[in-house]
């Protein structure tokens, strides 16, 4: 058994799901937020799109932190490692093994939505980093920043991309409220996936393989189960498009044939016309002076930028 900070009980989490249902379901074109693919199966789904050769951005970002995790840990001489999302990633590992080896480590955060995730994760890191301290936060990042806990210096990660899953005033309002949760001189190392040519984009999120596909899909199925809803996830497809406009791959799911859903948990019934498009993700692409622009205005200095040797997949140091 673990013992883990609860900002969010799994009952918050089934709430919150329902309120997203309820006006995602309602709104025009239809939309639901990414962080529902990620139940168990999802998770698992993701683990294996790591490892796609179309799906580039882990095995970047991976080559940024094996080549720079030394000089990271001994820039920041980070006494805590705060990881956004589970912190059993073997990424993450990277930084962990250098800020060790760097004799500064004493604390690990770990925050999740999952508490099943954190537990796992959690015993996993307290096994692996012993005698530092493990803390696990059941929390949103997007609401539950205040009171992280950990000695300073503090170095925030925030790996994968994720952060493009928030539109532009999401990030703002994210790394603002990140910034203010940090003392002065504490840090952040961002990932984020670079602006590159569309085809290489749309193959990266529709792979041959179709497992993006059926990552997709299953957030009908979380639907389903979690809000006793009758999707007949076989009439959705899979669509990746990269919108030039706003610099993203959107995923969406195209229903194939009109029908009408019920779901009873949200007392709601929905009608999809054939060919109807409700989308499902953005995943925002970035040029590097929009990453330094937007830490800018939160209120952070740059202190690092790095790409893999392709240069597809940024990783940034800032210091608050
Ligand atoms: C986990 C949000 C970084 O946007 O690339 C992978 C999720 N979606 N394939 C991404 C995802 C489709 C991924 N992030």
């Amino acid at each position: 058994m673990t013992d883990l900070t609860v900002h969010l009980t799994q009952n918050d989490v089934l709430r919150g799901l329902r309120s997203d249902v309820l006006t995602g379901l309602a709104a025009t074109p239809k939309t639901l937020p990414p962080k529902w693919f990620y139940d168990a199966r999802g998770s698992e789904l993701f683990e294996e799109i790591t490892r796609l050769e179309e799906y580039y951005p882990t095995r970047a970002e991976r080559e940024v932190l094996a080549d720079r995790a030394g000089e990271i840990a001994e820039l920041t001489a980070a006494r805590t490692l705060v990881e956004l999302g589970s912190g059993s990633s073997e990424k993450t590992r990277l930084l962990l093994d250098a800020l060790r080896a760097g004799g500064t480590l004493q604390e690990i955060v770990a925050l999740d939505v999952s508490e099943a995730a954190l537990e796992s994760s959690v015993a996993v890191l307290r096994d692996a980093y012993a005698p530092a301290t493990v803390h696990g936060v059941v929390g949103d990042f997007t609401q539950h920043l205040a009171l992280l806990p950990g000695g300073a210096p503090r170095l925030v990660v925030f790996l994968g991309g994720t952060i493009g899953n928030l539109v532009p005033v999401e990030r703002a309002k994210f790394l603002s409220a990140l910034r203010d949760d940090l003392r002065a001189g504490e840090w952040l190392l961002l990932g984020t996936d670079l602006v590159k040519d569309k085809d290489t984009l749309v193959r990266a999120y529709d792979d041959a393989q179709g497992v993006t596909a059926e990552f997709n899909r299953n957030v009908l199925h979380v639907l389903n189960r979690e809000l006793g809803a009758d999707f007949d996830t076989s009439a959705f497809e899979h669509v990746a498009v990269w919108n030039d406009q706003e610099e993203w791959i959107e995923m969406r799911l195209r229903a194939t044939r009109a029908m009408r859903v019920h779901l009873p948990e949200v007392h709601l019934e929905v009608d999809f016309a054939e060919n109807e498009e409700m989308r499902t993700e953005v995943s925002s692409k970035f040029r590097p002076a929009r990453v330094s622009t937007e830490l800018a205005e939160a209120g952070f200095t740059i202190a690092k930028w790095w790409t893999d040797r392709l240069n597809r997949f940024g990783v940034s140091l800032s210091q608050a």
